[in-house]
């Protein structure tokens, strides 16, 4: 049996003879990952695409990884939960997985508003369609160690505690919050992932590991000479995008929902990252490091490590990456992408 769904330009026939996924925060980086891997497990993917004046460019993540034309884009916003109502009653998905996010910790001090509409309130937007549309969709939030900010990441009982430290890290406890409560208040199959920093070739450029790997390409190939940085002694725990995915996925296999954090137990410095990064194509890090004041947070967190010791236990999952070798595929990619841009 076959249906076609009124959708983003992408329009294709679907099977729906095998389990339906729907994914909001299709094209950024972890959404890319995950549709790749709910189609290497024959899910039928469907995702929410926000409208875009640069549509010739949205989707290249899923084009990158080859998925862009087996999944059915859906116009939509996190925002706007009449027409989140539609697409699931479209859709009809066995999973919903909210990955859409205002994403990146910077912007939440210049947009705190946006910020708390799409990060927070967007999660429950989510929930509500849900809820409304069957509540017996399986459902998975993604929430960030940047919740856990300040705090020491566990208390003596293993119970998590929080103190956000960024707008954005405000919204995501938010939305934390209220996936917890619906599964208290209406049985919900809802988890959330409380995922480390996870990074690959997809990462945004905004993003510190991204920026790096990117102008030590540019240096290496001789198109700058510097690379402008903030706070070095940051330590954050970084894993890969494609390890982190099958973590979700495997959240929403259990019988039971619950709250897991998703991390390699490995903390190392901005400073570190970069020196690898560097010296990984013959480069001294020290030679074209500049700190500049632009790239400083109004409040930062110096330390985020996390304990996946839950995640290795019940879900028996692991990160299989490791930093080495993040670094190494995202130096070769950007390595490769700079060169092409440059001829
Ligand atoms: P990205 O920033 O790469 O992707 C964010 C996605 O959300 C994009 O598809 C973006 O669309 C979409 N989006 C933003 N605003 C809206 C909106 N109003 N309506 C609909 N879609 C919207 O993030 P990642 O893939 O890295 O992260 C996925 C999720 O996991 C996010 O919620 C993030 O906060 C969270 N997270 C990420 C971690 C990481 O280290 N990567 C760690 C912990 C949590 P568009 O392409 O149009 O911009
Ligand atoms: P983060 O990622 O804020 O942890 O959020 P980011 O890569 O932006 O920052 C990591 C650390 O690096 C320091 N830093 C810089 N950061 C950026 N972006 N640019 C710089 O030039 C720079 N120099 C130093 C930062 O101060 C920070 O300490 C990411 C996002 O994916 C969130 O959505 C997610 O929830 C968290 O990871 C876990």
């Amino acid at each position: 049996m076959t249906l076609r769904i009124g959708c983003h330009g992408n329009g294709r026939r679907i099977n729906v003879a095998g389990k339906r996924a729907f994914i909001s925060g299709i094209s950024g980086q972890d959404g890319a990952y995950l549709s790749s891997f709910l189609i290497g497990r024959g899910y039928e993917v469907h995702g929410l695409l926000r409208r875009s004046a640069s549509s010739d460019v949205v989707g290249y993540r899923l084009k990158r990884l080859g998925v862009y034309d087996d999944v059915t884009l859906h116009d939509g916003n996190l925002t706007d939960l009449s027409g989140l109502i539609r697409i699931l009653e479209a859709v009809r998905p066995a999973e919903v997985y909210n990955l859409a996010a205002q994403s990146f910790v910077n912007s939440s001090w210049q947009q705190p508003i946006l910020t708390g509409l799409v990060t927070g309130l967007g999660a429950t937007n989510m929930l509500e369609a849900v809820r409304i549309v069957d509540p017996g969709i399986r459902y998975y939030q993604a929430s960030s160690s940047e919740m856990v900010g300040l705090a020491d990441d566990a208390d003596q009982t293993g119970t998590i505690r929080y103190h956000p430290r960024s707008p954005y890290a405000v919204a995501k406890l938010y939305a934390h919050w209220m996936t917890v409560n619906y599964r208290e208040s209406y049985g919900f199959h809802a988890s959330c992932g409380i995922l480390f920093n996870h990074e690959s070739p997809l990462r945004g450029i905004e993003f510190v590991t991204r920026k790096i790997t990117d102008g030590v390409a540019r240096i290496k190939l001789g198109l700058q000479d510097t690379l402008a940085l903030g706070n070095l002694d940051a330590r954050r725990d970084w894993g890969h995008a494609r390890d982190y995915v099958r973590a979700m996925w495997l959240m929403v296999q259990q019988d039971e929902p619950d709250d897991y954090v998703v991390a390699t137990g490995r903390a190392v410095s901005v400073r570190e990252f970069a020196r690898i990064a560097f010296s990984s194509v013959g480069l001294n890090a020290e030679d074209h490091i500049v700190v500049d004041e632009r790239y400083m947070r109004p409040a930062d967190v110096d330390v985020l490590v996390g304990d996946p010791s839950k995640a290795a236990r019940v879900l028996g999952w692991q990160a299989e990456t490791t930093l080495d070798e993040l670094i190494a595929e995202m130096l070769e990619a950007d390595l490769e992408r700079v060169g092409k841009a440059d001829r």
